[in-house]
């Protein structure tokens, strides 16, 4: 490599990556430079620059000549310079912060992101955070945004509607080649023609997920899952916000176990230790995050965790109503037994106001934790359009599977059900409205059936 020095001449070959007042950010892989000239360039043109070295602080470039390359040639030399943004893109190679079979599987999947994403924001590229509306999704959006500039907005279902790419396509609209990052939901089956519609617009599509995938989505989205080195319902078991921020470690930020923390109290999740701290966190979030609009962002979710007297307000409010609906929850749970199984049904409408906290799952989640592990016990929880089910480890282990029911289901009660699915010990049917009750019987069928 030649040595430069200022006033010298320089002819260089790069891609536009910003565009300031006549002025133009182009790297060629190994350098960004800002060159100075009345031509009218754009994002991603790929230009062949003449001219002289007139400040080395920033490596500004004055262009006596500029060319913009053909379409052909741009293709090519695009990939080449991107290759070399990458090769020169540092990777910390740290400790995982859980290290077993599953995250050491998965650690070059985390460097690789970690690399993708940082080339993304090299490129300037426009890129849209769509984050799960709980502890574990925003939690995942926090780490993922300490490295990332990036439009971050909430997706309060789990599903990835046609409605939602609709609206993502309006977004995307004139932007530079927008990526799409979605976390903690994405990878089912309920969200593949939503998907496909942004995947068919020209939109990247990465999904950090833990919820079970459908094979179908690695031909439309870069997938991040556990599931993919391991196809076992403990994959379910490694949070959104957990995956996050071995990504974010990998990209070079320190200290954000406490983030990881919070995702897996938020998910129930036993890879890491939690202790008050990280379950009040997670607890406020989820609390927030029913109360929240539509694409909120994550500065109003910061702001509460950040200021005391408010949060201490919030998980005081939090845990008085969970307290009060356990309590008013036990009392109205019909008891049904299959065998060894203790499976509980409870409507929850009587209990739970729509769109209050604490959502539906919470509170079955709730009921299930106090009801222990000493036999087996599932607790089917619905209300009008929702059915919501939790096994406890021992259920599990007996063989029950929460998400495979529900596939059962969906083919036997096929006229019904409008969507569903989940992990093994926590999933949720979705049904046509006023069919829960039917639909929670047939479960309940098929759960003594399986028995006999
Ligand atoms: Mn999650």
């Amino acid at each position: 490599m030649t040595t430069l020095s200022e006033g010298q001449h320089v002819s260089l070959e790069g891609i536009v990556t910003r565009i300031m007042r006549e002025q133009y950010e182009i790297n060629d892989g190994s350098l960004s430079y800002v060159i100075l000239t009345n031509e009218r360039l754009s994002l991603g043109d790929v230009v062949k620059v003449d001219g002289s070295l007139e400040d080395m602080s920033n490596m500004q470039v004055s262009a006596e000549k500029i060319e913009i390359l053909s379409v052909a040639e741009t293709k090519q030399k695009t990939d080449e310079i991107k290759k070399k943004i990458l090769e020169n893109i540092k990777i910390n190679d740290t400790e995982l912060l859980v290290k077993d079979e599953i995250t050491e599987a998965l650690k070059p999947e985390f460097i690789e992101m970690a690399k993708y994403l940082l080339l993304a924001q090299k490129l300037n590229r426009f890129i849209l955070l769509r984050f799960h509306g709980d502890a574990d999704g925003i939690s995942a959006a926090f780490a993922i945004t300490k490295f990332l500039r990036c439009k971050a907005e909430q997706q309060n279902a789990a599903i990835y509607s046609t409605r939602d790419a609709v609206r993502d396509l309006n977004t995307f609209n004139y932007q530079y080649a927008p990526l799409a990052v979605f976390v903690d939901f994405g990878a089912g089956q309920e969200s593949i023609e939503a998907l496909k519609l942004l995947h068919s617009a020209g939109v990247e599509i990465i999904i950090i997920d833990h919820h079970p995938p459908v094979d179908e989505v690695s031909g439309i989205a870069v997938l991040l899952s556990p599931w993919q080195v391991n196809d076992d319902p403990i994959s379910s078991q490694y949070p959104a916000g957990y995956l996050a921020c071995e990504i974010a470690r990998a990209a070079g930020i320190k200290e954000i176990d406490k983030l990881a923390g919070i995702s897996c109290a938020g998910d129930k999740s036993k890879i890491i230790d939690v202790d008050d701290s990280d379950k009040d966190k997670a607890l406020v979030l989820d609390f927030l995050a029913i109360y929240s609009s539509y694409g909120n962002n994550l500065d109003f979710y910061r702001n509460a965790i950040e200021n005391p007297e408010l949060f201490k307000s919030i998980l005081q409010q939090a845990k008085d109503k969970m307290k009060n609906l356990y309590e008013s929850a036990i009392k109205l749970m019909k008891k049904h037994n299959a065998g060894e199984l203790a499976l509980y049904v409870i409507e929850l409408d009587n209990i739970i106001k729509e769109q209050e906290f604490p959502s539906r799952g919470k509170v079955v989640t709730m009921i299930s934790e106090n009801l222990g592990n000493e036999r087996p016990v599932m607790i089917v929880g619905y209300g009008k359009k929702t059915i919501v089910i939790r096994l406890n480890q021992m259920a599990a282990d007996a063989g029950y599977a929460a998400d495979q029911l529900i596939s059962e289901l969906k083919v036997s009660m096929k006229n019904f059900i409008e969507s569903g699915g989940g992990h093994a010990k926590a999933a949720a049917i979705r049904t046509h409205e006023g069919y829960t009750k039917s639909v929670c019987d047939a479960l309940v069928e098929l759960v003594k059936n399986r028995e006999n």
